[in-house]
C-alpha cells in the first residue's frame, strides 16, 4: 500500500457539472452514478449493470451456412471480393439488445445558487466525490460513495449550522416508471425496460417496444431510497416526493435491484423479489450507520486502489482545477502529474466498474444516461471490451478482471451453436457484438456491413485474456479449471473453421480485418476476404497459448500436436509495398489508410508475436504501417490513440509515445477525463487503454523478459512506479532519476527465475534479498537472470555510470 500526497489524488471543479460529461462517476462495480454537484439541486444519474433491454434469445440466423461455400468459393477460387461482401450480408442476424440507465435522483435545497467558494470533488484514494460550498456564513458539504461491500449509494449531507439542510428528493426514469413512498422516510421507484429492436445506434430512429404483457418478459428493477437524519423533520407525500426539514444532518441509503436472473433465464418470468432484496440492504446500511459505511468503503477500495503508486515529476499543480489543468495542457503547459492522475482514474474506473460478479466493464463502464446509447453501450469484443481489461494485470488489478472471464463462459455456451448454425464447425465461436444474454452471432439482419458484422474472432481474441491472466498469475488451478477448457474449445473451432489456399496455406475466409475495407483490383471496395493480418495472428496466440497449457498441465497432447500442425501451415505475416506489415492476405490498397483499428498490428500490442529482438523486420514492417496510419490521420478516436501509444511503448519509442498521451488529453478528452469518441461521446476504452499504455511505458514483460523502462520520454525525467505486475507474478517497483534506473524492488509469491533486461549503457551494482544478502545474478547480452524464492522481497541497484 502506498500513501499519497495530500490533493494529488483529485479531480476537482469550481463549478458544477454543466453537462453529462462533466459530472464525476462513482461505482462499486455494479451500482453506479454521475455525480452533478448541482448547487440547489443535485443530480444524481444512476446505472446498474445488469439494467438491459430483451431477454434471452435465440439470435442465430439458421439459414447462413448455406451461403458459407459461395463465400468460399468467391473469395478462394474467383478473388470476388465485392460479390463475398454481399453474400456475407446472407450471413447475419438480428442486433443485440442495449444497456440501459436506471434513473436519477434529484435532491432540491432551499438555499438560494447565491454561494461562495463552490468546490467539486473527486477523490481518487478514496473513492468518494464530494460537494462543498458557503451561502452566506453557512458551508454545506456532501459527499457520495458507492459501497461494494453493503451494495449502497451513500449520500451524507452537512451544514455547520444546526438546522439549517431543508430539501426535497425525487426519483424518476427515462424508462417506464411508478414511484411509491413507503413510509415517511422510504421512497421507492419501480421500472421496466423494452425491449429494443434492432437496437445498435444512437439516436431516436429506432423503434422502443415494452412488451404489454404484464406477467410476461422484460427486465424490471427497483430503487428505494431510505433517510437517515439527525434533527429535523423527514415526510413524503402522495407523489412519492420526500421532505427533509431543518435537519442537522442527512444520509441517504440508496439501494437498487435488478431481475437479471442471468444470462440464459428470462428476467421477466423469474420470482426475484425486487423490494425485498432493496429493503435487505437498506435495513442492513441503516444498522451499520454513516462512519462505519465510509470505513469500510474506503478500506475495501483502497485494498485494491493503493497497490499501486506512480510519479512522473513534475510541478504540483494539485491546486488547480482539473479543467483548468486540461485546458492548459491544450495549450501546450506541461503537467506530467495529470497524466499520473490520468493513470489512476483509468485504476479507479475498473475497480468503480468491474468486480468479482459484476459485469464487465461495457462501452461506458457502467455509465449512460440515454435509452440508445451510442453503440448500445454494449461490449464490442473487435478491439473495445479487450482494451477495457489491458491494464487489469499489469496495473494490480487482477481481481477486476474477472467479470470478463464470466462473460466469456457464457459466450462459450451460447458460440457453440452459432458456431454450428453459421459454420457447421465444432467449439464456440463469438462476432463483434455481445450482450447481457450473451449473443454471439454476426449482427446488421442482411443491412449492417460486413466490415464489421462477419467477423468469427471475438472469441479467440478475448481467449487471449485468460491465457494472461494465467501469465501474470501462475495460478495453475485457474489454468486447469477455468481458462484452458474455454480456450480449447475456441481452438477446436479453428481446427474446423481453417481452409487451405490455393498454396496450401491455412487461413480462414470469410475473413475481415475489423472495421476496414479495401480496394479490389478493379477499383471496388470490399471487406470479405481471406486470412487477414489480424485473423492469423490471433489464431496462432490461441494455438501457442493452448500447446503451452497442454504441457504445463500434462494432458491433451494429441491434441496439442494437431495445434502444432495447424500452426505451422497458418498463413504468416507478409509485408506490403509500402514496407508496411500487410493487413490483408493479398496487398491491397487501403480506402482509408488512417483507419482507427489497428488490427493487423495485434502481433505486436497486445499480442507477443512481433519484438524488437525476436523477430526485427517484422518490428520494423510495423512501425512503418504505424507511421502510414497516424500520417494519414489514425489515431482519431481515443481507444484508437491509446492503442497507438501502447504500440509505440512496444517499439521503444517512448517521446512518441508520449506525444500521443498528449493527443489524447488534447483532443479526445472530457473535462471529467472520461475518454471520448467523435463527434462527443463517452467511451470508457480510451481512459483503459492509455492507463494501460503508460504502464507499457515503464514495464515490459511480453517476450520471456522483463523490461524496465522500455519507452522512458525524455519529459518524464524522474519519477518512480511502484506495485506494477510482470508476467510470472512478480511485483515491481523502479525509481529513475535523470532518465536512468536507480533502484528496482521485485516481490514475487512464487520460486522462479527470471530475464531482466537492463536499460541499455546501465548495469547492476547489487541484488540484495530482503535480509540484506546478496544475490547471485548471471548477465548476457543485455539480460540480467536471477532466481527468486516466493516471499521474498529483492533489491536491485545500479552503477552510478
Ligand atoms: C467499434 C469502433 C468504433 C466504436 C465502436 C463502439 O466499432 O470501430 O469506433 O468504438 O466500436
Amino acid at each position: 500500500m502506498f500513501r499519497y500526497g495530500i490533493g494529488a489524488m483529485k479531480l476537482w471543479y469550481r463549478q458544477p457539472a454543466s453537462q453529462w460529461v462533466e459530472a464525476l462517476p462513482v461505482g462499486n462495480g455494479s451500482f453506479g452514478a454521475m455525480v452533478h454537484g448541482g448547487i440547489e439541486e443535485e443530480l444524481l444519474q444512476l446505472n446498474k449493470d445488469t439494467l438491459w433491454s430483451g431477454e434471452p434469445y435465440d439470435t442465430n440466423n439458421y439459414d447462413a451456412v448455406n451461403h458459407l461455400a459461395d463465400i468460399r468459393r468467391l473469395v478462394l477460387e474467383e478473388h470476388n471480393y465485392a460479390e463475398a461482401d454481399t453474400g456475407a450480408l446472407r450471413m447475419q442476424g438480428p442486433y443485440n439488445q442495449s444497456y440501459q440507465p436506471l434513473g436519477s435522483l434529484r435532491i432540491k435545497f432551499d438555499h438560494g445558487n447565491h454561494v461562495s467558494e463552490y468546490h467539486r470533488a473527486l477523490d481518487l484514494d478514496s473513492a468518494i466525490a464530494t460537494v462543498r460550498y458557503r451561502v452566506g456564513d453557512t458551508t454545506f458539504a456532501r459527499e457520495v460513495f458507492s459501497s461494494a461491500v453493503d451494495d449502497v449509494i451513500v449520500v451524507r449531507l452537512t451544514c455547520d449550522k444546526p438546522g439549517t439542510i431543508s430539501l426535497t428528493i425525487k426519483q424518476e426514469s427515462p424508462l417506464q416508471f411508478t414511484t411509491a413512498a413507503l413510509g415517511s422516510d422510504r421512497i421507492s421507484m419501480i421500472g421496466r425496460c423494452p425491449q429494443h429492436v434492432d437496437p445498435h445506434f444512437h439516436g431516436t430512429d429506432h423503434p422502443i417496444v415494452y412488451d404489454d404483457n404484464e406477467n410476461g418478459k422484460g427486465m424490471r428493477f427497483e430503487a428505494q431510497l431510505q433517510v437517515l437524519l439527525e434533527g429535523g423533520r423527514v415526510s413524503t407525500d402522495s407523489n412519492a416526493v420526500l421532505s427533509v426539514e431543518r435537519a442537522d444532518s442527512v444520509i441517504l441509503l440508496l439501494a437498487a435491484a435488478t431481475s437479471y436472473n442471468g444470462f440464459d433465464r428470462s428476467p421477466g418470468l423469474n420470482v426475484k423479489d425486487l423490494a425485498a432484496e432493496c429493503r435487505v440492504k437498506l435495513i442492513s446500511a441503516a444498522g451499520k450507520g454513516y462512519e462505519a459505511l465510509r470505513n469500510a468503503h474506503v478500506n475495501d477500495y483502497q485494498q485494491l486502489f493503493q497497490r499501486v503508486d506512480l510519479d512522473l515529476g513534475g510541478d504540483d499543480n494539485a491546486g488547480i482545477p482539473t479543467d483548468e489543468r486540461l485546458e492548459a495542457i491544450r495549450k501546450g503547459a506541461e503537467d506530467k502529474q495529470l497524466i499520473s492522475l490520468y493513470f489512476q482514474y483509468g485504476r479507479y474506473l475498473l475497480i468503480s466498474s468491474s468486480r468479482p460478479g459484476t459485469q464487465p466493464a461495457n462501452l461506458q463502464g457502467i455509465w449512460n444516461d440515454q435509452v440508445r446509447p451510442p453503440w448500445s453501450c454494449n461490449w464490442t469484443v473487435n478491439i473495445n471490451t479487450q482494451m477495457n481489461y489491458w491494464l487489469a494485470e499489469v496495473c494490480n488489478l487482477p481481481e477486476c478482471h474477472f467479470p470478463l472471464f464470466d462473460l466469456i463462459d457464457g459466450l462459450s455456451v451460447n458460440g457453440e451453436k452459432t458456431a454450428r448454425a453459421y459454420y457447421n464447425c465444432g467449439g464456440w465461436v463469438a462476432h463483434h457484438n455481445v450482450d447481457v444474454w450473451r449473443s454471439t452471432s454476426p449482427v446488421g439482419r442482411g443491412s449492417g456491413s460486413p466490415q464489421w458484422a462477419n467477423w468469427p474472432m471475438g472469441g479467440a481474441w478475448l481467449c487471449q485474456h485468460l491465457w494472461e491472466h494465467y501469465a501474470f498469475s501462475r495460478d495453475i488451478d485457474f489454468l486447469s479449471n477455468r481458462a484452458y477448457p474455454v480456450m480449447k474449445k475456441a481452438a477446436r473451432f479453428f481446427l474446423d473453421f481453417l481452409v487451405e489456399d490455393e498454396h496450401g496455406r491455412l487461413v480462414t475466409s470469410p475473413s475481415t480485418s475489423p472495421e476496414n475495407v479495401f480496394l479490389t483490383g478493379d477499383g471496388r471496395r470490399a471487406a470479405v476476404s481471406a486470412g487477414s493480418t489480424m485473423d492469423m495472428t490471433i489464431i496462432r496466440d490461441l494455438c501457442t497459448h493452448c500447446i503451452e497449457a497442454s504441457r504445463i498441465l500434462g494432458i491433451d497432447s494429441e491434441f496439442a500436436e494437431r495445434l502444432e500442425q495447424t500452426r505451422a501451415h497458418l498463413l504468416v505475416p507478409q509485408i506490403g509495398k509500402y514496407g508496411q506489415l500487410q493487413e490483408w492476405w493479398e496487398d491491397f490498397e487501403e480506402v482509408e489508410p488512417g483507419h482507427r483499428h489497428m488490427s493487423h498490428l495485434f502481433g505486436l500490442y497486445p499480442g507477443d508475436q512481433i519484438t524488437l529482438e525476436q523477430t526485427p523486420v517484422l518490428a520494423q514492417a510495423a512501425n512503418r504501417s504505424l507511421e502510414r496510419r497516424l500520417e494519414h490521420g489514425g489515431g482519431y478516436t481515443g481507444w484508437s490513440r491509446a492503442w497507438v501509444i501502447a504500440l509505440w511503448a512496444r517499439l521503444r519509442e517512448g517521446n512518441l509515445a508520449y506525444e500521443n498521451m498528449l493527443k489524447l488529453l488534447d483532443v479526445s478528452t472530457a473535462l471529467n477525463l472520461f475518454d471520448l469518441h467523435p463527434p462527443h461521446l463517452f467511451q470508457i476504452d480510451g481512459n483503459f487503454g492509455a492507463t494501460a499504455a503508460i504502464a507499457e511505458m515503464l514495464l515490459q514483460s511480453h517476450a520471456g523478459e522483463v523490461v524496465f523502462l522500455p519507452a522512458l520520454p525524455e519529459a518524464w525525467n524522474h519519477g518512480h512506479v511502484k506495485g506494477l505486475r510482470a508476467r510470472g507474478d512478480l511485483e515491481v517497483d523502479i525509481v529513475w532519476s535523470a532518465g536512468r534506473v536507480t533502484s528496482v524492488v521485485l516481490r514475487t509469491t512464487r520460486d522462479g527465475e527470471y530475464q531482466l533486461r537492463i536499460p541499455q549503457e546501465q548495469k547492476i551494482a547489487a541484488i540484495r534479498d530482503q535480509t540484506s544478502h546478496d544475490i547471485p545474478w548471471g548477465e548476457r547480452d543485455g539480460l540480467v537472470s536471477i532466481r527468486v524464492q516466493s516471499g521474498l522481497r529483492y533489491d536491485l541497484s545500479f552503477a552510478s555510470s
